[in-house]
């Protein structure tokens, strides 16, 4: 399960319907030009949170068929609904995914004992091993080193999603817990993190920018860190300007410009003005 994994876009139409064509052919260039080694299907970048149950099977119907064997891929499930969550973690299990995620329970003040329950819940009934998706920016939720370990005791808890820039704590979770699989979430500090030996790494921008990535995590892994840096150097000039134009509406337009009919992003997010459109074709010119 170790390696870089697209956390994968999903094609909608302008009502905010699945394009199936345009999923697989998202997919496809995941697998065929960026050469990605998993996908992280229905997490933030997928714009889970603003879809129904019914629409995130059938992304996970989708993505699988399309995939088949050739790449791993997690499928992140968490939801505030714990029976949703649990629905869909049988739902993916059954299709054959190679482990599920899920972010941590958000919006109301959960305590510790809560945010256990709810993941221990979720992995009740189901053999597939799971990656907690932790991103304390969006959800609120922050755990401290004990806690991680706390979770990790649940044997089907296998690693954690780390989107967070705190570089102490994960010092501290990789030298504690070697045998559990930590997958750095922020793109623009993928090489910082692979110098403190995170197994991988789950991002929106490996959607358009999976070769470099790749790159700066195997060339950090053999100690080239020269090399990587200038990489990851470019990344963030990428990653920056993406940010500044839209994040999900950029990368959509980007693989648009490759043929890819990655389309529009649902409501309430909105769509680039004819200005940004422009700015992300000249983006895309400048870094694909
Ligand atoms: O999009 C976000 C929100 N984070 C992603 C990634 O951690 C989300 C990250 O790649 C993800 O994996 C998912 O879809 O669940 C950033 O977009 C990237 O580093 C640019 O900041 O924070």
């Amino acid at each position: 399960m170790k390696g870089l994994y697209t956390a994968l876009m999903c094609s909608f139409d302008e009502q905010g319907n699945i394009n199936e064509q345009g999923l697989r052919e998202i997919v496809r260039y995941n697998i065929e030009v960026s050469e990605v080694d998993g996908l992280y299907v229905n997490g933030s970048t997928g714009e889970n949170f603003l879809i129904s149950t019914e629409q995130k099977k059938q992304i996970f119907e989708i993505v699988k068929d399309e995939v088949g064997d050739r790449v791993k891929l997690m499928a992140q499930v968490g939801s505030l609904n714990v029976d949703e969550a649990s629905e869909l973690a049988q739902f993916v299990t059954d299709l054959g995914y190679d482990a599920i995620s899920a972010v941590t329970p958000f919006y109301y003040k959960f305590d510790f004992e809560e945010i256990k329950d709810y993941y221990n819940t979720i992995l009740e009934g189901v053999d597939t091993k799971l990656i907690i998706y932790s991103i304390p920016a969006l959800t609120g939720v922050s755990m401290n080193l004990e806690q991680f370990g706390e979770l990790f005791e649940n044997e089907k808890i296998i690693g954690v999603k780390f989107t967070a820039p705190d570089f102490y704590l994960l010092e501290r979770l990789r030298h504690a817990y070697p045998d559990k699989l930590i997958y750095s979430g922020f793109d623009e500090m993928l090489l910082s993190a692979s110098v403190l030996n995170v197994d991988g790494a789950i991002g929106s921008t490996f959607n358009v920018n999976g070769k470099r990535a790749k790159q700066i995590f195997t060339l950090a892994q053999s100690g080239r860190i020269d090399e990587a840096r200038e990489i990851q150097k470019v990344t963030n000039d990428l990653i920056s300007e993406i940010l500044e134009n839209g994040l999900y509406q950029t990368i959509k337009e980007m693989l648009e410009t490759q043929g890819v009919h990655a389309g529009y992003v649902r409501k309430p997010m909105k769509r680039l003005s004819e200005e940004k459109l422009l700015k992300a074709r000249s983006i895309a010119e400048k870094y694909l």
